[in-house]
Parts: C-alpha cells; structure tokens; sequence
C-alpha cells in the first residue's frame, strides 16, 4: 500500500464537503458509526505503528516507565455523543478489526456509514472508505473528526461527506432533525483495561470516573494546537452546557447511571470559563457533591481561583501546558509554573505538566536546560510531545508558507511521538526523537514512577484537608485515603525494592513516604503490605520480562445498538 504523505496525488476526487443535505430516509436511516480498525501497537501498511498505542497514558505520558506505566483505554466520545443525539437507528462500532467491521457492513444494511478518525488514522479512513464501498455500495460514507483537516483529503479517500468541525449537529441536521436541540450526554466510563504493575485492575462499577464533555475547541488558539483550530480557532468554541446549573445536571445524571463521584471533564481549557466554574460550585455546595473532577487548564487560568476554591471546586488533578517561558504563549504569561504546581501538589491536586520538545529556540545546546526546567517541575505525570505543524493550524499554514514542510512524511508518523515533520532551524529529524526519548527517561530518573508521585500527593492533600470544615472536601480526601492507602502502600513497597536499580536515592524517598502512609493508615492498610508488597513486586518483575519480550495491548472491540430494530 503507498503511504499518505502531504504530497500524495490526487486519487478519485468522489467527494465534496459542503452544506447539509438531508439523507431522504431521515431518522429512518440505519446508521453505522465506527472508530478505525485495530490491531493497534503494531507497524503495519494501513498506519498501525507500535510507537502510537491506542493508550493515552503508555503513549504520551508514562512510556518510559517500564511496568510502572498506567496503561488504558478510552473509548471513541466524539461517536459516543453522536449516538446519543439521533433518533435514527445506530451501531457503534469501537475499535473493531477489519473483519469485524467487513461482518458488520454485510449483516446489516447500513443507510449511513459514518467513520471517525484523526490524521494519523487516515490510511485505515481510507481502507474502510473501500471496504464500504465494495461490502455495502448503496451505503453513505460520511468521515468526521481530525482527519477531516488534511489539505485535499477529499482527493485521498472515497467518502460522499466530509465534516470538519463540530459533528453532532451535523449529523442530525443530516438526517432531519433538529441540530441545536439541547445535547443529550451519554454514559460514559472513562478508563478501561487499566494496568499497572504487572495487574489489570478490577472493573467495579463506579470505580473509574465518568467523562463529561462540556465543550469542545478552546478560545485560546495556540499555533500548534489543533484542537483549538479544528473548532474555530482563537476566539472560538462549541459548548454543549453553557451553563454551571446545565453541567451539574448532567453531571448529577452520570452520578446517578455510573454510580460515579469523580468526572474526567473533557474540556480543552475548563477553568478558562470561572463564571460556569463557580456555578457549579455553588451547586456542589447546595446538594452537598463531594466530586472529584479532572479538568485541563491553562496556568493563566488556574490562576484565576484561589488554591481553596480549587479544592472545593473538587479538583483532584489538572493537565496543564508547560511550555518553554521562553514561548511566549498568552496562556502562561505571568506564571511561575514552577510554583505553581508545587502549590497545587501541596493541596492534593495531581499535576499533569505538558512540555514541548523542538520548539522554534530549542537548540541542540540549550534544549536539555530546558528539558531539565520542564523536569523540575516534579509534575505526577509528563506528557513530552515534539512540536508537531498538524494540517488546520496556524503552525502548519505558517510552516507550509516557508517552505518547511517535509513532504515525504507519512501521516502516521505526524503524532509527536516520533521525528519532526518539518525543518527546524537547529535540531535535525534523528535527534528531535532523541531529545524526546530523553525528555521522558529524565523524568522518570529523577522523579520516579508517576504511581509514587500521586501517591506523594494524596497524602499531602489528606493531611491538610483531613480536618478541613467543609465537609465536602474532608469526605474527599477520606474517601480516597480509605481507598487507596492500603493499595498505595503495598505498591510503594514493591516500587521501593525495584527502584533501587534504577536511582537509590529516589528509592529512599518512595522508602519515607511508605512510611507516613503507615502512620496515617488504618490497621488493615497498614497490615496489607505484608501481603501485597511482594505479590505487586512479583507481578512488576513478570511485566518487565514480558515488555522485554514485546508485549502489547489492544481494546477490546465493542458493538452498542441505539434505537434499534431488526430489519
Ligand atoms: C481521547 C483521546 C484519545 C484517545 C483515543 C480514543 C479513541 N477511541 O480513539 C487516546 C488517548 C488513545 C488517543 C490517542 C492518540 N491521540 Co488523541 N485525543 C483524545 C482527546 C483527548 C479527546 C477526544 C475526544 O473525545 N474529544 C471530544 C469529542 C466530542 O470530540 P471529537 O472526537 O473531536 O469529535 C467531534 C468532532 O470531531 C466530530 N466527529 C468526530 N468523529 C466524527 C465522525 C463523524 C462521522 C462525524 C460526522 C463527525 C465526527 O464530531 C464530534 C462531536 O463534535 C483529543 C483532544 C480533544 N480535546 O479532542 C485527542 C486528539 C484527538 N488526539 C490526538 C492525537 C495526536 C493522538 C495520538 C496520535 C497522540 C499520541 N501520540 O498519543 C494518539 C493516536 C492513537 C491512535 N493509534 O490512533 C490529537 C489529534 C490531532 C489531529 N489533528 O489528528 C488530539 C486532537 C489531541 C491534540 N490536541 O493533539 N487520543
Ligand atoms: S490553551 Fe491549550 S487547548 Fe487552548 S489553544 Fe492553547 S494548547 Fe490548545
């Protein structure tokens, strides 16, 4: 198969975006909705690459911790809440293998097909559009999502619609109905599969937060950001809940379904928005919620609440851009991200820093000065990404204008996680990877496993909060210690002992912090261990072996059915 690269030539040019036509069955059309076929963790001809795992974390964030990497999956929300909002009878197809999705094609006779992927994905967009189009030639293929940015995508796939931007409303303004009808939120689990330390940990209904998706876009418009660009760029965005009483609704609901007390609030830039921020609050308050929510934000934002209303708020842990201070990126000006995040870990907020690797004053002698300030940060967990033009941003037209596009990159390889895309005035393709690779190994040497580092920052949360007057906020951190502190123990014991190879030093901290977890702990967690430590250590010693030998993982394909009646 050849690879798709931004020089690729015209194929059949089938297909044109445009305004919204109506489908002629309207809600009466069978809908297929699918995410790209896996396996996933694997190189392969249609973009699978072993370096690009389906797994937020073990891609992105903890790759260099060996067993120690939280690995999980999330599901495909943007199809998710696309189901959730027609009347039309739909399958979700998630994570499917070809085959999977060739059996489906045929025992169904889809009106609709409708694929989401992101420009990584295109070369499987692309292989599905075929495999439609020859399993089921009367259905309509309709692509959304990310993917949908590529310049001259129309041209490399054989699609009848192609949706950039927000796809609810397009989908239903497509089969007829109402497109600003308020959104419905589907149930949705955040995490699945998770592993650590060698152990899939049990699925409990309720145990794993549920994801709330209050918006998507965010105003701020970075250059390279192609979630901000994809939604309208700088200024704008689409809110699904503009209100704090709207999104405690919703939220309130996924308690009540999920049985669930901590969101992961899918929001570029949550914080940003105080006033419904606040609202929520307030009404956090009144129905006494003793929430845990997950948010992303801006350091410009955060900044906008005191370390208090935070807590309160229920922020439990907060993904945050660390870029250079050198950037001048609007979002960290004033900051002292440094500070910063000591200030929020003081308070039991988990931080998650976001640093880019490549960016346009790196060079090769300075950038390991500014990978060692990203590193001092001692965030819970870093994500590194190489400073990636991706097609609809700023960057990308910037770099395309000067000429500084490499053209024979193959879209799956434009992910950050690999080599540059483009000339960088100083640092070659080769070493991009390398400060990359680096960037994360630092991090793990000096910090340690990001598992320490949230155990580190729970108890500090728990000592100062565990008095705390407002009882919302007591019940949190009591909640999580009474959970977690036994658990934590035993696997800060066995990080302890496998530690020590790696840094003795950061072996001595893990060493200490056990043993506030045992003063602070009740008898059983003290006790537990005694029993676990050397089971976790046993299981952390498999993994490495079988990582050492090639493991990966995959999800698990999933099929759901809405509104569904057999034909
Ligand atoms: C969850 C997530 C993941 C999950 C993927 C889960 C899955 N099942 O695919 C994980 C963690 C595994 C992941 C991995 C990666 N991801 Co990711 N991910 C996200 C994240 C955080 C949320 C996506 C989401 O649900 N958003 C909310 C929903 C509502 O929005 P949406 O998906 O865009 O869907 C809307 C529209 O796009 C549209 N739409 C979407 N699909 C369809 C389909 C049809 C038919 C229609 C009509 C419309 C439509 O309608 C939806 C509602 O408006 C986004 C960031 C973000 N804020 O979106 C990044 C993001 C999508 N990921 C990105 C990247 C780069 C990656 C990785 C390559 C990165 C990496 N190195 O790890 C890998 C690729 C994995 C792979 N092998 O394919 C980029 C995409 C860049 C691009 N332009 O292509 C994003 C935008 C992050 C970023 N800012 O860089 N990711
Ligand atoms: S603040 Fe974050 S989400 Fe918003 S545009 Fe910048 S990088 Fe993107």
């Amino acid at each position: 198969m050849e690879t798709l690269t931004s020089n690729i030539p015209a194929s059949s040019p089938s297909s044109q975006p445009g305004v919204v036509e109506q489908h002629p069955k309207g809600i009466q059309a069978r809908v297929l909705l699918s995410s790209v076929f896996g396996p996933y963790a694997q190189d392969d001809e249609f973009g699978s690459r072993s370096i690009n795992p389906m797994e937020l974390y073990h891609n992105q964030v903890t790759r260099a911790q060996g067993s120690f990497s939280l690995r999980m999956f999330h599901r495909s929300w943007g199809i998710m809440m696309i189901q959730a909002n027609i009347s039309a009878p739909c399958a979700l197809l998630d994570f499917p293998t070809r085959e999977d999705f060739a059996r489906e094609l045929k025992s169904n006779q889809y009106d609709v097909v409708g694929i989401t992927g992101i420009i990584v994905n295109v070369g499987k967009v692309r292989e599905m559009c075929r495999m439609t189009r020859e399993l089921s030639p009367h259905s309509t293929i309709v692509v959304g999502g990310h993917v949908a940015a590529i310049p001259g995508i129309e041209k490399m796939i054989d699609a009848d619609h192609i949706v950039r931007g927000e796809g609810v409303s397009w989908m239903r303004r497509y089969l007829g109905e109402d497109g600003s009808a308020p959104i419905r939120h589907p149930a949705i689990v955040s995490g699945m599969r998770t592993r650590i330390m060698g152990i899939r940990l049990p699925e409990r209904k309720g145990a794993t937060a549920a994801t709330i998706i209050p918006s998507v876009g965010c105003p701020m418009g970075c250059n390279f950001c192609t979630t901000s660009a994809f939604f309208g760029g700088k200024g704008k965005f689409v809110n699904f809940y503009e209100s704090g009483d709207e999104l405690f609704e919703v939220m309130s609901k996924m308690e009540a379904e999920l049985a669930v007390h901590s969101f992961f609030v899918m929001d570029e830039n949550f914080l940003l928005h105080r006033e419904r921020a606040m609202r929520l609050l307030e009404r956090m308050k009144e129905g006494h919620k003793s929430w845990a929510l997950s948010v992303f934000a801006s350091a410009n934002a955060i900044r906008k609440y005191t370390m208090q209303e935070l807590v309160e708020l229920g922020v439990s842990w907060l993904w945050m851009g660390l870029e250079s201070p050198r950037a001048g990126y609007s979002k960290l000006q004033g900051a002292d991200t440094r500070e910063l995040t000591r200030e929020l870990r003081e308070h039991g907020i988990r931080v998650q820093g976001s640093t880019i690797i490549g960016l346009e004053h790196h060079t090769p002698d300075n950038i390991l000065a500014e990978i060692e300030h990203a590193v001092s940060h001692d965030t819970d967990f870093h994500q590194f990404m190489l400073y990636t033009p991706v097609p609809g941003t700023p960057l990308y037209q910037q770099m395309s204008e000067e000429g500084r596009l490499l053209s024979d990159v193959d879209y799956a390889d434009v992910h950050g996680q690999f080599k540059f895309n483009f000339k960088h005035a100083a640092i070659s393709r080769d070493d991009s990877k390398r400060f990359l690779d680096w960037a994360f190994w630092r991090d793990f040497e000096l910090n340690g496993p990001s598992l320490y580092r949230i155990s580190r920052t729970l108890m500090a949360g728990w000592k100062r909060y565990k008095d705390w007057p407002d009882v919302r906020v007591r019940e949190r951190f009591a909640g999580e210690m009474r959970r977690l502190s036994g658990v934590y123990s035993s696997a800060l014991w066995a990080m302890e002992r496998q530690f020590r190879k790696v840094d003795r030093n950061v072996s001595g901290q893990i060493h200490a912090l056990r043993r506030e977890f045992k003063q602070e702990s009740g008898l059983f967690s003290r006790m537990l261990p005694a029993v676990l430590g050397p089971v976790l250590l046993w299981t952390t010693r498999r993994e490495e072996k079988r990582l050492a030998r090639g493991k990966t993982y995959e999800p698990p394909t999933i099929l759901e059915r809405s509104n569904w009646v057999e034909a």
